[in-house]
């Protein structure tokens, strides 16, 4: 079924459709499934089927965007030349951030997380993506063409991958070597991408431990005007 409206086509949107009951435990069990997800610093080595990363990045491509721009453009990396140099880059910054741009403050809120300058996991996971976001579009002519709301959409992607990447069974880390423009460097990427996020993918390293952090309870997070 399709109409015009203001002259552009649309399409009959068919809805999900669910009971009252369904759509209740359809709430708590997906709320029970984000919950397990953590953020994994070690991983193994064991691979990731190249189509399961397709499917979780089309996935994250789902998510909306300013004027349906879609100002977002992913890097599905396993070159293990690539990687390294990913790490090296990275872990070259890091060491920068650890030692003298980190306030104490910041360095103090981090001793929980057991993090430091070292990176391993850009080598280790199977799979590293990179997110770009695309501040402008660029034409065959060369002519720019603004995106809108860029940072908001490309984090809902980020977001939705990180979503699907738990629910796929697999764990990531949202890393954000700062400052990251190494990333379009080693990638290649053309001048209208700037990369946003940094995700090793993959399975945890055998026997992980992760901090023993709480989430805020519903009365800090959630107010209600009914
Ligand atoms: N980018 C650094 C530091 C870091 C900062 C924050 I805020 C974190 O939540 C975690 C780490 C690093 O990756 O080690």
């Amino acid at each position: 079924m399709k109409k015009l409206i203001d002259g552009f086509e649309h399409i009959r949107y068919r809805p999900l459709s669910f009971t009252d009951k369904e759509i209740s435990e359809r709430a708590q069990s997906f709320y029970q499934l984000l919950d397990k997800r953590r953020s994994i610093r070690s991983f193994s080595g064991t691979p990731v089927e190249k189509q399961v990363i397709t499917s979780i990045i089309k996935t994250a491509a789902t998510a909306p965007s300013g004027a349906n721009k879609q100002p977002w453009s992913f890097c599905a990396i396993s070159n293990p030349d690539i990687k390294k140099a990913i790490r090296v880059a990275a872990e070259e910054e890091e060491k920068k951030n650890y030692a003298q741009r980190m306030s104490e403050t910041w360095l103090k809120d981090l001793e929980p997380f057991a993090t430091n300058w070292q990176k391993p996991f850009l080598e280790t996971a199977p799979w590293l993506i990179v997110v770009f976001k695309k501040t402008h579009e660029l034409d065959d002519n060369n002519q720019q063409h603004k995106n809108y709301y860029v940072t908001e959409s490309v984090g809902i992607a980020c977001g939705m991958l990180i979503t699907a990447i738990h629910n796929a069974g697999l764990v990531t880390l949202t890393h954000t070597p700062s400052p990251m423009n190494f990333l379009a460097k080693i990638l290649e990427r053309p001048t209208n991408e700037k990369p946003f996020l940094l995700l090793p993918v993959g399975f945890p390293d055998h026997d992980t431990y992760v901090p023993n952090i709480t989430r805020k309870p519903e009365k800090e997070i959630l107010n209600y005007y009914e």
